[in-house]
């Protein structure tokens, strides 16, 4: 008679062992994965010279992947700022920083210069831009710095202001950006928050032309991002396929800057 191996059950206790080792095997594997992800991560180059030292390359990567999902999303929805009755906005507006108005502005030579992809410059008056249609928009202005508030302005918006300047080339790129006259105040925007919309060329605030330390005698206006991306006081319009240079982003803060 043949003696047949009947395979035993396992005791409890060598169950017990059985799963430690498994357990242990995953928890090192996963554990030596994170550690060697991390050492690629952290041994990775940087990318862009900012205080916090840049995000490294593949994080970066990531984060613009990110970025982009989250853009098509938002504007799939064809998402819209909440907007507000006029009576709801404020009467006396919260005045921020200052930076690139410090110099004073002779209003009546001023004019906006916008550099084309051919290398030509337009010069542009406030009159060009006021005889356009103007769109108004009462919204909640966000400061990064912790305050928001109801605001009325009215002003050109900028699909607007492409269309009419034929800058449809130009608007084909990825990014604008705009620099206060003295170039000392600076952001970058990407082209779907720019033709978004809501997003406009101001020169009026509570249906009066903009007070100065507003950005008078136009500035922008552009809901869908916080307080620093609305520039006072533009001097130039640029369109480029990278990243323009931005104020706020070269001392630290996120890019993108969304709402
Ligand atoms: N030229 C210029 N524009 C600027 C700034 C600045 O310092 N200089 N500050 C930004 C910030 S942080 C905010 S919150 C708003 C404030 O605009 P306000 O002064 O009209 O409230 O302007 C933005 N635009
Ligand atoms: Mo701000």
């Amino acid at each position: 008679m043949t003696r047949k191996k009947v395979k035993q059950p396992l005791t409890i206790q060598q169950k017990i062992n059985r799963r430690t080792f498994i357990s242990f095997g995953v928890f090192g594997a996963l554990a030596t994965g994170a550690a060697l992800g991390y050492k690629w991560l952290y041994n990775a180059p940087t990318e862009g010279k900012t205080i916090t030292g840049g995000a490294r390359v593949p994080l970066r990567r990531a984060l613009n992947k990110t970025e982009l999902a989250m853009r098509r999303l938002f504007y799939s929805e064809k998402h819209l700022v909440k907007t507000y009755p006029k009576s709801m906005a404020a009467k006396i507006v919260r005045q921020n920083s200052d930076v690139g108005l410090e110099s004073g502005i002779d209003l009546p030579t001023w004019k906006l210069e916008i550099c084309k992809s051919n290398g030509q410059q337009l010069l542009i008056s406030i009159d060009a831009i006021k005889a356009l249609p103007k769109t108004e928009i009462v919204f909640d202005f966000k400061c990064v710095e912790g305050w928001d508030q109801i605001q009325y302005w009215g002003g050109l918006r900028f699909v607007d202001f492409v269309k009419h300047f034929n800058l449809d080339r130009e608007a084909k790129l990825q990014y604008v950006g705009m620099e206060t006259p003295d170039k000392k105040y600076f952001v970058g925007l990407d082209m779907d928050s720019a033709m978004h919309p809501q997003t406009i060329l101001a020169y009026e605030m509570n249906g009066k032309p903009i007070p100065v330390n507003h950005g008078a005698p136009l500035r922008l206006i552009i809901p869908v991002k916080y307080g620093v991306k609305n520039l006072k006081r533009i001097g130039s319009i640029t369109f480029a396929s990278s990243r323009p240079r931005d104020y706020w982003a070269e001392k630290g803060y996120d890019y993108y800057l969304g709402l």
